[in-house]
């Protein structure tokens, strides 16, 4: 009897797996044609795990990345610079929503997501650990680091998952508009006096490397590279984008007569590619492992921002149920 019981449920568990295998084939198939994946679709769980891991991450690097350039909304140098500074400190808040949201549709609550990124547990940018010491930081973040992240989301509008290439989309379009104002901020302090020029070749120097190392670890190391291009959700390796930037980067630099802070960068005729020296890798663990220069700082602005929240969102509770309330009594 109990060998019998035994051999039905193995039996059973191979049925059982034969079918996942038949639909993990189907699910290849479909990414393959460059179909787009659905929230109500079958989809592998590591494929689903995947995605909740880039999408939260890239929402969290929104929401944090909304703190290095907030402290300059207070003294950007005039009402048209604050202006434009304040929106796009918002468009950032509302990408963090429109990717919450995109991961939610994977069958993860936002309190979760945001709950991993208050308590440490969550990986947002490392870009966002730097502080921003002049000005001219916010020329910097705008033509630098939005114009890596412009460089890694474009592909990302092709991801296989339709919620998260949907939200890329418009992102991507802010984002172009966010490296514009930036670049035209290094412009105009590029043309400035001697000293604003000084103010823009400092912030070069210090957002260059930091902002090379963005794009992830060297191809060799990436842990998810190869399962992430499978299924579509990465279109370019990390060390591909980081050069395409790179290569679109070095001739910005030059219209601005600002000097790159890498000696060992040289035009190579023969690839048609830009070659630049080591990046610093250990520095880059030292701030994924929570030891950059702003780390502590950031999760503790953002803590505190979440607590002083707390009335908010009772309030919005409190709101919904006397409105759900009243259309009850109204129904009855
Ligand atoms: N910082 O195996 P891979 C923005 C982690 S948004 C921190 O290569 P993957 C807008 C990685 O998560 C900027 N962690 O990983 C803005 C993984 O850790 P895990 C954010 C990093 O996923 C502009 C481990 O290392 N953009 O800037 C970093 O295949 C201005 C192994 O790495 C996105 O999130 C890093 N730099 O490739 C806002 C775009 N790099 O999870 C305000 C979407 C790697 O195993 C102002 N994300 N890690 O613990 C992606 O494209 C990918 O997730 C990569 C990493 C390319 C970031």
């Amino acid at each position: 009897m109990y060998t019998q019981a035994l051999n039905a449920r193995e039996a059973v568990a191979q049925a059982l797996s034969a079918d996942d295998t038949a639909k993990a084939a189907a699910f290849q198939a479909r990414v393959d044609d460059e179909e787009r994946i659905e929230p109500n679709d079958f989809m592998p769980e590591a494929y689903r795990r995947t995605l909740v891991r880039q999408i939260s991450q890239h929402a969290h690097s929104e929401i944090v990345g909304m703190l290095p350039e907030g402290n300059w909304i207070t003294r950007a140098p005039s009402l048209k610079r604050k202006a434009a500074l304040l929106a796009k400190v918002q468009d950032e808040g509302g990408h963090g929503l429109y990717l919450y949201a995109a991961a939610e549709t994977l069958g993860v609550a936002r309190e979760e997501l945001v709950e991993q990124l208050l308590s440490g547990k969550a990986k947002y940018s490392s870009i966002f650990n730097y502080p921003t010491l002049t000005w001219a930081d916010i020329g910097a973040i705008g033509w630098l680091v939005d114009g890596a992240a412009i460089m890694n989301q474009i592909p990302l509008c092709r991801c296989s998952y339709g919620p998260y290439a949907r939200a890329m989309i418009r992102i991507c379009k802010e984002e172009s508009f966010h490296q514009r104002q930036g670049y035209e901020i290094m412009l105009t302090l590029s043309r400035g006096t001697a000293e604003q020029k000084a103010m823009a070749q400092d912030a070069l120097d210090r957002w260059w490397w930091p902002c090379l190392m963005m794009f992830g670890p060297p191809d060799g190391e990436s842990l998810h590279s190869d399962t992430s291009t499978r299924w579509k959700i990465k279109r370019f390796s990390n060390d591909e984008l980081r050069q395409k930037f790179v290569d679109a980067t070095v001739p910005q630099a030059a219209v601005l007569g600002l000097a790159m802070p890498d000696p060992e960068l040289r035009f190579d005729e023969a690839t048609g590619h830009w070659v630049y020296g080591a990046i610093d890798w250990d520095e880059f663990r030292r701030v994924l492992a929570g030891d950059g220069p702003c780390n502590r700082d950031r999760l503790r602005a953002r803590n505190k921002a979440h607590a002083d929240g707390a009335w908010v969102r009772e309030a919005a509770l409190a709101f919904a149920e006397k409105r759900r309330a009243a259309e009850e009594k109204r129904a009855a």
